[in-house]
């Protein structure tokens, strides 16, 4: 939706989505609910990486919390929490890339736990249900 009037909105919910496609699978093969695929988790997870090296932060501008958004004001009210929170997301996907790069399982469970956490905490405080 390029010819949209909330490019912020659409260009976070883009990216979020992004995240949300490359995570959920590693979930699910750790959880056993997929079979386990040595080359996608890699895929995956360097996606991740890569992701995790964006800058998102930016996409939440001063003016962008209204219109097509689960976005909560306390976004805006706490923006240093919300970028500490959004940050430790990036590095904890930076780590989740790596355990992956490493091929060990475990250490790639305990990186995606931790990554969940980060996606959940931010959830909790700063997104709307619906
Ligand atoms: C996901 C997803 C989230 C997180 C969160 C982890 O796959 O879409 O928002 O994991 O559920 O607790």
């Amino acid at each position: 939706h390029m010819d949209t009037d909330e490019p912020m909105q659409a260009y976070r919910q883009s990216y979020f989505n992004l995240v949300a496609m490359n995570f959920g699978p590693i979930g699910k093969m750790l959880k056993g609910e997929m079979e386990w695929d040595d080359a996608k988790v890699k895929m995956f997870a360097s996606e991740l990486g890569a992701l995790g090296s964006m800058d998102v932060g930016r996409a939440f501008a001063p003016g962008t919390d209204k219109g097509t958004t689960r976005a909560k004001p306390g976004i805006w009210e706490n923006k240093d929490d919300f970028t500490a929170k959004l940050n430790d997301m990036r590095e904890a996907l930076a780590s989740l890339s790596t355990a992956a790069e490493s091929g060990d399982k475990k250490a790639i469970g305990a990186a995606a736990g931790a990554a969940g956490k980060s996606c959940k905490s931010c959830h909790d405080e700063y997104k709307s249900k619906e």
